[in-house]
């Protein structure tokens, strides 16, 4: 006997949290949960303002008619689903089969946008290797320069991950490299899409050394999966990519070219982030995630991150809008 439900959540998102062109004054979501028999499972569906295509609207139809159709029989892991309903949806069913494992790799690249001095401190006390994330292009891109520098010379065993959101000319970019000794390029892990075009941000890891991954370009229809010279890794965000079945093949062919392979966060609830968390310890084990997203919201959502003090929102608090 097969039973699902689908509940709506709203979770408050701290100040000053902007995607793209767009504050995020709550992040809004569902949640669903499946029963087979004795088995059960849940799923996090939260389509991505400014970034997924689909609506949440959209998202909710699509996940209710494929629940429905899960009822009576199988659904495949592909079946023309918007990505976060894919991805939600095959976690749940991953779960109730026993197919996604329990064990979570809950370290995260913390992820700095503001204050160099305040990622200094956080860094200095980091057991370990440390390893953080920056995003850049949101100032000067010499400045950029100038703290990346300046944090790879403090911090001997830091490694650093970069995210340029494709907001640099070439111009800039070079701008941004000419302040980065070359020696300390290489503990540069990779910059993500530095430049506008896949072709310019090749072309100045060529030039500059500095490795280079891919984030936007994976959700790309003509995008390949390749080795190239200066790619080091490509960025996948399940809730933009699609079900486990993808994320699984994307991680599997990144390994065949050599390249290494982060899951990432796309803002889940907690609820999400858990299991992009056993997702990476899985797929992409010795390799941390880029799950530093939970400190943006001020709630949790009916499974909570190990060790955070944010409050839970319970089940019995959330809106049913759909069963069958
Ligand atoms: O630019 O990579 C991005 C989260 C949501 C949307 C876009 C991005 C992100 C992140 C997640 O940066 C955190 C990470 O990748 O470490
Ligand atoms: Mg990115």
């Amino acid at each position: 006997m097969r039973s699902a439900s689908v509940y709506r959540y709203s979770v408050p998102m701290d100040a000053g949290v902007v995607l793209r062109n767009q504050r995020l004054k709550t992040r809004e979501g569902l949640i669903l949960h499946v029963r087979d028999g004795a088995h059960q499972g849940w799923g996090d569906v939260a389509p991505l303002p400014e970034f997924s295509q689909e609506t949440l609207p959209q998202a909710q139809a699509a996940l209710c008619a494929a629940l429905t159709q899960w009822k009576t029989g199988d659904v495949s892991d592909d079946a023309g689903l918007p990505p976060s309903v894919a991805f939600g949806l095959s976690c749940a069913l991953a779960e109730c089969d026993a197919r996604l494992p329990q064990a979570a790799d809950y370290r995260k690249a913390p992820l700095c946008s503001g204050d160099p001095d305040e990622l200094f401190a956080l860094l200095q006390d980091m057991p370990g290797d440390k390893v953080a994330k920056i995003k850049v292009g949101l100032y000067e891109a010499v400045r950029d320069g100038m703290i990346v520098n300046v944090l790879l010379e403090a911090l001997p065993d830091l490694t650093l991950r970069l995210d340029a959101n494709r907001s640099w000319t070439r111009v800039k970019a070079d701008g941004f490299a000419r302040y980065v000794a070359p020696e300390l390029r290489s503990r540069i892990a990779f910059l993500e899409e530095p430049c506008k075009t896949r072709e310019e941000s090749r072309a100045f890891a060529r030039d500059t050394g500095i490795a280079i991954a891919w984030d936007e370009s994976v959700r790309e229809a003509d995008f390949r999966v390749q080795a190239e010279p200066g790619v080091s890794a490509i960025i996948i965000k399940p809730t933009l990519v699609g079900s486990l079945a993808r994320c699984e093949q994307l991680v599997r062919e990144a390994h065949q070219a050599g390249l290494t392979a982060v899951i990432s966060s796309s803002i889940e609830s907690s609820l999400g982030l858990t299991q992009l968390a056993r997702i990476a310890q899985w797929l992409t084990p010795n390799v941390v995630p880029g799950l530093d997203t939970l400190d943006l919201m001020q709630e949790q959502v009916v499974r909570a991150w190990p060790d955070s003090v944010l409050p839970l929102q319970s089940l019995e608090s959330l809106d049913k809008v759909w069963q069958a």
